[in-house]
């Protein structure tokens, strides 16, 4: 498999409906490129990859969502932009003619640099689950700190490739508790609804979910959770609606029906590559590095000198490269974009950063518990991969629970959920010099408070329901999934670590662009208000700083 190999035409991998359903609903709200344009995408695409000595006037480093919205609003107003990401380009099937492997049969394609599987819900029936695989940049990073375990996604769309797709914009009453110093009028008139848009974010026909067989498992949620009278609603997702109810009529082929998820889907979801980095190429102005890592960024005459490893898909350099930027944004994740710079700034490459550089860490308080259901309340054996709905309690009990499939291929009699709760605890990131790395002093002991809130709903539906906890997914007589997080959020905090719009202040023209920004906790799923910030503080960088 070739991996750092340019993005092709669509590949054999993404059926061309799926790919223009993705891109379409972006393109319907833009113009639809000319010729010179689109000639000049094609150019970007067959681009090698950044060679040793290069000069850019921007660099972006990681393909995620704040990466995304910044290449393409940079590259429309005329800047030319080159995007870092450590990990594939995921554009080229593999030897079973698909991009992406399944959730249920994972292999080489799985993980990043792991030999054996790290699978987030890591038993069934009491028995584990993992198993041995080559060694290889996959696409799912298990990364473990002390205390916690953060998934991540790899590769060129960055956690769009690996996400459920959930597309939560918080209540605006909630707002004021996730970006204090942001203005909320703005952000839901203006940056919300432009994210939104940008995604191409859309919700289940409701008559449609009431019919089909792969949303039984929700249904079943939303009895338990209403006759113990909890609101249960609709969760928007970028998952193609209308491609799923062809996947569940048998005409096309099946992606969310066939458990895809955490690996990559196949075809139905609208990740990164259909939506903001289409739209990006499509300018001309945008190239991408795959499997290259920035590892320095340092002052040098007015510019910044950037360090690149190139990696090979065992995860080996192969080659070391020196490029200068006038402008360097910080996309790589909230834990890539901590780790770079604590680690930049206790070395004294970047000395000036402020001490707010690695704090204000959270796990947007995310904690997972499975219910045994009784025989006449089956799951279903087919379940969309694709979460469509919560229960909400967050007012009265801190906890947002999203109703999760476990698209097993069997009945289960279980119900899933992964709760968004609203932990108080944040946690730093330090560099280990005697190690030679960055640590994050999270405790395990910090879910605590994140169990009794979602408690506050599922104690609820147990007793009503006359129902228990399943025991058996995250180990033997285990109840909670509290030993990771999907949704890592903060260490360079917006108007702490960076000014109100995410200017690193002690070196003009370095950004933070990602959920490295978001102080800990969004009420929700993340990766929208990520994107929203990233359209408002990159409107504003360009407006001022260009
Ligand atoms: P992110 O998307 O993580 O992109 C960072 C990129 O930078 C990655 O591609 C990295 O490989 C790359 N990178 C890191 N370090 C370097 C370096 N040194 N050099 C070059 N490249 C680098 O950042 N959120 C939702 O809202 N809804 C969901 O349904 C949902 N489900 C999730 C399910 C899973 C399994 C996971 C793991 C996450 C889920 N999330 C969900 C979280 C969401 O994907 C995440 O908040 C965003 O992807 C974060 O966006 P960023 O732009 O901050």
């Amino acid at each position: 498999m070739s991996s750092t190999a340019p993005d092709g035409p669509v590949s054999s991998g993404i059926s061309r409906r799926g790919f223009i359903a993705g891109t379409g609903s972006v393109l319907g709200i833009a113009a639809l490129p000319g010729r010179a344009t689109a000639a000049r995408a094609e150019t970007a695409r067959a681009a090698a990859p950044i060679a040793s000595g290069a000069h850019v006037p921007a660099l972006v480093i990681g393909t995620g969502y704040g990466g995304s919205v910044a290449a393409l609003r940079l590259a429309q107003a005329g800047v030319d932009v080159h995007m870092i990401e450590m990990g594939m380009a995921w554009d080229t099937p593999g030897s079973d003619g698909k991009i992406f492997c399944n959730t249920r049969e994972p292999d080489y394609r799985s993980y990043w640099l792991r030999t054996r599987t790290k699978a987030p819900l890591n038993y069934f029936l009491g028995l584990p689950i993992d198993r041995d695989i080559p060694r290889h940049t996959g696409i799912l990073d298990a990364e473990e700190f002390g205390g916690i375990t953060v998934y991540q996604g790899r590769g060129v769309g960055g956690g769009s490739l690996v996400n459920g797709g959930m597309a939560v914009t918080p209540k605006r009453e909630n707002f004021g508790a996730v970006l204090p110093s942001v203005d909320a009028d703005e952000m839901y008139d203006v940056y919300y609804p432009r994210a939104n848009a940008g995604l191409g974010v859309g919700t289940v026909d409701p008559a449609w979910f009431d019919s089909t067989a792969c949303y039984q498992y929700s249904r079943v949620g939303r009895k338990h959770a209403q006759r113990s009278g909890f609101p249960f609603v609709f969760v928007p997702d970028v998952y193609d609606w209308d491609y799923m109810e062809q996947e569940a009529a048998g005409t096309v082929p099946r992606s969310a029906l066939a458990g895809e998820i955490l690996y990559g889907n196949n075809h139905g979801k609208k990740s990164l590559q259909q939506t903001y980095l289409a739209r990006a190429r499509a300018t001309g102005r945008v190239t991408v590095s795959p499997l290259h890592r920035v590892t320095s960024v340092a002052p040098a005459a007015g510019r910044y000198t950037v360090v690149i490893d190139q990696l090979n898909t065992t995860g080996d350099t192969t080659a070391v490269k020196t490029v200068t930027a006038d402008r360097v944004f910080f996309a790589a994740g909230s834990v890539g974009t901590s780790k770079l710079l604590v680690r930049l700034k206790a070395t004294g490459v970047l000395p000036g950063l402020n001490g707010e550089i690695g704090r204000g860490w959270g796990d947007n308080g995310n904690v997972m518990c499975g219910r045994a259901n009784h025989l006449w309340d089956p799951t279903g054996a087919l379940q969309s991969a694709i979460p469509c709905s919560g229960i909400d309690n967050w007012a009265a009990g801190g906890a947002f629970a999203e109703v999760a499939p476990l698209p097993t291929g069997i009945e289960t009699f279980a119900s899933f959920y992964l709760s968004i709760t609203r932990n108080p605890h944040r946690a730093e990131f330090s560099w280990n010099a005697a190690a030679g790395r960055v640590d994050l002093n999270w405790q395990a002991s910090w879910k605590r408070p994140s169990i009794d809130m979602a408690r506050t709903i599922f104690d609820r539906i147990n007793s009503r329901e006359g129902t228990i906890y399943r025991t058996d997914l995250f180990g033997v007589y285990k109840i909670w999934g509290d030993h990771l997080t999907y949704h890592p959020l903060g260490g360079a905090v917006l108007n702490r670590a960076t000014d109100n719009y995410g200017r690193l202040t002690a070196y003009p023209g370095l950004y933070v662009v990602d959920g490295a920004l978001i102080p800990g906790n969004t009420t929700v799923n993340p990766f929208v208000t990520i994107t929203a910030l990233a359209e408002r503080n990159i409107e504003r960088i360009i407006a001022t700083d260009l």
